[in-house]
This record gives C-alpha cells, structure tokens and sequence, in this order.
C-alpha cells in the first residue's frame, strides 16, 4: 500500500527549505495525525538531536510511523560530503550517516543521501569522485542491511548536484557498482527539471524507487503548480510502489494550509 508522510524539519539553519513544519516536534506530528498522514519524515541536525524514546513515545501516542530520516544537516552544518576530496572529511561524512541510519533503523526507517552526496569539484575528477561516492554508498548500505532497514540516494536536480540529476543515472549507478541495499529517491520536483518524461522515468526504473518526495513543479504542495500528477500516480501504482509518498514541499502558504492541500491530494492521487 502507498503511504502519506509530511516533512518536519528541526534545523535551524535550513529553516528557509521546502519542509512542511518546522517547528516543534509534537504540535507537527499532532497536526499530521489529526489530518491523516501515516507517517513523518525528519530532518535534524544530527542522530542525537532527538530522544529515540521520546519520539518512540510520540510515534506511538500519536499512531505516527518514521517513514525516513533526512541527512542534509551534515553538510548544511558541518561541511561534510561523500566526494570530498579530504579522506578525512569523507570519512566524518560516513560516520554522520552511520549514525542517523542507527537512529532511523530502530524505528525501521531508512536514512536518505541528498546534498550529502557533494559534488565533482572544478578542480576534480569525476570518476574519482563517482569511486569516493560508491565506496561511501556501499558501506553504509551494508550498514543499513545489518541494521534491517535500507538507504536511499537522492538524484538531484543540475543546480544542486552534478553528480547523478536522472533516475537512470542512479539506477546505472546502482547497478554498475552492485548497491543492492541502495534505493533511489523519486524526487517530483528534481524530476520535473531533469527527466524527459517523470511517468515513463518511473516506469523504466521503478524497481530502484525506495521513497518518493512530492512536490509540484515550483515545490509547492502538490496542486500548486503545473505538474501532470495523473500519469505520475498511474506509473507509481503501475511498479507495484509501496513505500511513501512525502511531502517535501515549501510550507506554502503556511504550514496548515500545505500539510492540508498535500493530503488532499494523496488522497485524490493515491485513495
Ligand atoms: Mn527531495
């Protein structure tokens, strides 16, 4: 079954981002249950951030799943990639990771790789910097896989990477270095930049789809802009997608009213 989440973002630094709610931990996850969500994505600014037993207790009162954790704060905070050309801060990016897939596997969610990924430097070399990224991928996908849980890579639209932008370039990428553990993000917004055709991406390469983010084509809230959501949610039920469908989306024009227009049309889409 397709299931609902909605971003809550607890980083200050990106409170600017395209998170839903944004700011105290149980008011978000009340309004997301009140209007019927699954389940919650999180950003924090690290695995520790948060009390695992207080959100296990939330998660619980509140009928709440974790549908992901994001990683986004290692870089936005601490300067750290998996392509930089400092072993070292490699090595720290790898670590930070490690850590939010412990947080996000004790509750079964897997943690998402998006501008932790980094970038080929002007000065760099791009199969160098492919090679640092699938050493990175691999061990922390093992991790995940020991820890029962996945890990899920996000392809990112030109202007945020100019690693992978396409679904069939992570999917190539998933294969050619074998990351079994290693799931694609399905990204509505990235994608509408980036593919030919976002149905027929999701066609050709939905056995890699681990998560999907929606958000229209201006990252409003679904409904906001002009992406053709018919053939999309057609091509998500046509894979066979079971995994969650979450709203990364700018708090437009307030929080209550996104969390509110992005359930309304999970629903239309997918109910
Ligand atoms: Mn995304």
């Amino acid at each position: 079954m397709i299931k609902s989440a909605v971003t809550i973002a607890l980083v200050p630094q990106i409170k600017s981002g395209p998170w839903i709610f944004w700011e105290d931990l149980e008011q978000s996850m009340k309004k997301a249950a009140a209007l019927g969500f699954d389940g919650i994505e999180l950003f924090t600014s690290s695995a520790d951030a948060i009390d695992p037993d207080h959100l296990g207790e939330l998660l619980e009162k509140y009928q709440l799943q974790l549908a992901a954790v994001g990683t986004g704060a290692g870089k936005v905070i601490h300067g750290l990639t998996l392509t930089d050309p400092d072993p070292e801060i490699r090595k720290k990016a790898i670590s930070f990771i490690s850590d939010m897939i412990t947080f996000g596997a004790k509750f079964g969610a897997p943690a998402i790789i998006g501008s932790m990924q980094g970038n080929v430097l002007p000065t760099g070399d791009r199969e160098e910097t492919l090679t640092w990224l699938a050493e990175g991928l691999e061990i922390l996908g093992k991790q995940a896989e020991s820890e029962r849980a996945f890990l899920i890579y996000e392809p990112l639209n030109r202007y945020e990477t100019n690693l992978m932008n396409t679904l069939a370039a992570g999917g190539s990428f998933i294969e050619k270095h074998r990351l079994n553990k290693v799931r694609l993000l399905a990204d509505l917004f990235h994608m509408n930049i980036e593919e030919e055709n976002i149905a027929q991406s999701i066609l050709d390469f939905g056995k890699h789809i681990g998560h999907v983010h929606f958000a229209d084509s201006n990252r409003k809230p679904m409904g906001l802009g002009h992406t053709d959501m018919g053939p999309i949610a057609e091509a998500l039920k046509e894979i066979g997608y079971e995994g969650y469908i979450s709203a990364e989306a700018f708090p437009s024009p307030n929080p209550d009213t996104a969390a509110e227009q992005t359930i309304q049309e999970f629903r239309k889409w997918f109910k």
